[in-house]
């Protein structure tokens, strides 16, 4: 009896110490597989490559071509869509749900000074556009020299083939020829949204007194909300290198931001680590402070990051309905590594990402969701860093 209870004894020690084993394995793969410090368990650390290939069958249809580095789209009521070019042009399409057709003529041109990053960028519609006529556009200038970049308001013609400048709405953007941000985006809360990037001076993401590095919000007369998070600042986020995309997961609400922002190409020795930030107003994402899954007090640990360089373009999330399995999931464009990134977002944290169209369509600009729940992006092959083909730059819609 007594040498079976020392056996059995023996053996529960053995079989507590398996399931032990067996309980800490999976954390600790865990811990390696997605953070670089074990208190970072929200933050998924994706080492090798950009995630696993698409399950669901998708495919791309092309909408208009012919275009040259098309940064931004605006859906208009009446089923056209406006795309600014980066070298200075608003190009106007026909008809984009039917036999689309891109007009010759330009709706207005600008004068954009020599710069890589820079020209004109984003574009987004009034909310109350169908009435007034009035968009925005953020663009590159040059004055006296020195570039800046400026968020403009401008009125469209009623049919739609020109426009004129109503007025500069924000002009404080320190421009250079990288990291210009250029995103703009109305909000739920009919604010607009005007993604800068650190114009290369990664000191100014911190400095809150300095429009780069941020995530500004201004009414569509460029004021100040009264209830900006710092009262008499348009700073809204801050600690941003350069955001291109970013998206509001409940449609209704302007509380929380998904946002994307590129790593570092070299400052301070770091490379690659683009990331994906979930953020409240008067958040500081980190830059130039924290990269990785570095955690920092009073800095925002991004859920995601890739080890290589994906850089992010355009974002948006998925809130229609041909691609079912796509809902809810932020979708991004990927210009360096060329693919569409889509990446599951539940209960804040990062459950699963895709890679689709690796290395099929080039590099990706813009991502946009039309009012009528199609998924929209645009290549950037005529950019000066990709393989421009003959049919130059494309807008593609999504489906299934
Ligand atoms: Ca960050």
């Amino acid at each position: 009896m007594t040498h079976q209870k020392v056996f059995s004894g023996r053996f529960t020690t053995f079989l507590l110490v398996i399931l032990t084993l067996f309980l800490l394995l999976p954390i600790n793969y865990a811990c390696s597989q997605t953070s670089m410090q074990d208190e970072n368990t929200n933050c998924v650390y994706i080492e090798d490559g950009f995630g696993p290939d698409g399950t669901t069958d998708v495919k791309s249809e092309t909408i208009v071509s012919g275009l040259e580095v098309p940064w931004g789209i605006a859906f208009m009521p009446n089923g056209d869509l406006l795309v600014t070019e980066r070298p200075g042009r608003i190009r106007l399409v026909r008809e984009y749900n039917g036999k689309a057709q891109l007009e010759d003529q330009p709706v207005a041109t600008f004068d954009i000074p020599s710069t890589s990053e820079g020209g004109l960028l984003g574009l987004a519609l009034h909310p109350e556009f169908e009435s007034n006529r009035l968009f925005y556009v953020y663009v590159t200038t040059s004055e006296g020299g020195s570039s800046k970049n400026q968020v403009e308001q401008w009125r469209l013609s009623e049919n739609g083939t020109s426009a004129e400048q109503v007025k500069i709405i924000f002009d404080r953007i320190e421009a250079s020829r990288n990291h210009n941000g250029g995103r703009i985006r109305f909000g739920p809360d009919n604010m607009l949204y005007i993604g800068t990037g650190d114009a290369s001076s990664p000191d100014k993401s911190q400095d809150p007194k300095s429009p780069n590095g941020k995530l500004l919000r201004l009414t569509p007369e460029g004021e100040i909300p009264e209830d900006n998070p710092v009262p008499g600042s348009p700073v809204y986020l801050l600690g941003i290198r350069n955001t291109q995309g970013w998206d509001w997961p409940d449609q209704d609400d302007a509380t929380t931001i998904w946002l994307t922002d590129h790593g570092p190409s070299g400052d301070r020795l770091r490379f690659g680590h683009d990331e994906v930030s979930i953020a409240k107003a008067n958040d500081n994402l980190g830059w130039p402070e924290i990269y990785r899954c570095e955690k920092q007090e009073g800095l925002i640990t991004p859920v995601i990051t890739w080890k290589d360089a994906v850089p992010p373009g355009g974002a948006a999330i998925y809130t229609g309905s041909s691609i079912p399995e796509w809902k809810g999931s932020l979708i991004i464009g990927s210009l360096g590594a060329r693919h569409l990134q889509r990446v599951v977002i539940e209960n804040n944290a990062v459950s699963s990402n895709e890679v689709y169209f690796r290395n099929e369509l080039g590099r990706i600009r813009e991502v946009i969701m039309s009012p009528e729940g199609d998924l929209f992006i645009t290549t950037s092959n005529c950019d000066g860093r990709g393989n421009c083909p003959d049919t130059k730059d494309s807008i593609l819609r999504i489906i299934k």
